[in-house]
């Protein structure tokens, strides 16, 4: 792992996206009855959108504005040296032209058919030095493959092709796990022995790709590097690299009313603290329903810019 991780511990912060079909509510769902219900990228369970609806929903998803090299700008602005996006989140929507379903933005959305954000992504990314990766849900609530154990093994097969479509498409060096836990999934059957094969064979693919624990069950012999959330670990686990993932304001998808927004004060702090500590940072932010970064984002990563490159990182 060591020689692995090498670049990615050397860079020490990114930028995580969270966008999807959730992205077109905006974090308000309103119910039939006319009451509205909140959250972001979990709300289509949160909030019991149908999927009909919730699929109704996303014919209307036209990120139009996505600007890929605002979005890197963003990132390099802020002296982030690698951006993880998510490819597929636990609604199942893929966010580019997956050949293995219907469910992605090419196919199920308003968005122009001819654009790939993932592409896009990965050229603005390269033509500026930026590490591409991705984060993609082993948990599933679209396919219908997934929660029923006699056809669990064709949605695995479905997902490995995906991965494959992913690696071969995008070549990203990153690739961000999730949706692998017992507690909150009520049909987990993702093993420990799942996780290690999926890990195998996506190293038989690309032997250089970073992955992160949630491939397997978050322990320190899956993947390369732990994930604590939202959190900053007072006693990191020894020799593990790790990776403390953060919002901006309090949610990872856009979410327009919540504008807790955390003062770049505190973000600079927090990155000198895991950094410190031998970590990484990787900070979020989440594209409101036409793909643009929140104005209050930009500038807070701006800022944490301008002071790290008056301290001697540019
Ligand atoms: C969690 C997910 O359930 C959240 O929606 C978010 O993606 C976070 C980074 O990981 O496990």
């Amino acid at each position: 792992t060591s020689a692995r991780t090498a670049w990615w511990r050397q860079d020490r912060f990114g930028m995580f996206i969270h966008f999807g079909a959730y992205s077109q509510l905006e974090g308000e769902y309103t119910r039939p009855d006319g009451t509205v219900c909140r959250d972001a990228e979990w709300i289509k369970r949160s909030c019991a959108v149908p999927m009909p609806e919730y699929e109704r929903i996303a014919r209307d998803f036209n990120p139009s504005a996505f600007d890929a090299e605002a979005v890197v700008k963003a990132a390099k602005d802020a002296g982030q040296r690698y951006i993880v996006i998510t490819s597929k989140h636990h609604d199942g929507y893929a966010m580019w032209p997956t050949r293995q379903n219907t469910w992605n933005l090419r196919d199920h959305s308003s968005f122009d058919s001819r654009r790939d954000i993932l592409a896009e992504l990965k050229r603005a990314a390269d033509a500026a030095g930026v590490k591409l990766g991705f984060y993609y849900s082993i948990w599933d609530w679209h396919d219908p493959d997934f929660p029923d154990p006699a056809t669990f093994p064709r949605y695995k097969q479905r997902m490995y092709a995906q991965l494959k479509e992913l690696i071969d498409n995008y070549d990203p060096a990153l690739l961000w796990f999730d949706g692998q836990w017992d507690a909150v999934n009520p049909v987990n059957r993702w093993s420990p022995q799942d996780g290690a094969e999926l890990q195998k064979y996506l190293r038989g693919l690309d032997p250089g790709l970073i992955i992160n624990n949630r491939v397997g069950k978050k322990r320190v012999v899956d993947g390369d590097y732990g994930t604590p959330e939202q959190t900053i670990p007072a006693a990191p686990v020894e020799g593990q690299p790790w990776e403390s993932c953060m919002t901006l304001n309090g949610h990872w998808g856009y979410a327009k009313y919540d504008t807790a927004w955390k003062p770049t004060g505190t973000l600079v702090r927090n990155l000198l603290d895991i950094a410190g500590r031998g970590g990484d940072y990787l900070l979020n932010v989440g594209p409101d329903r036409l793909g643009r970064i929140p104005g209050p984002s930009v500038d807070r990563l701006r800022e944490m810019g301008d002071w790290l490159s008056g301290h001697g990182r540019g």
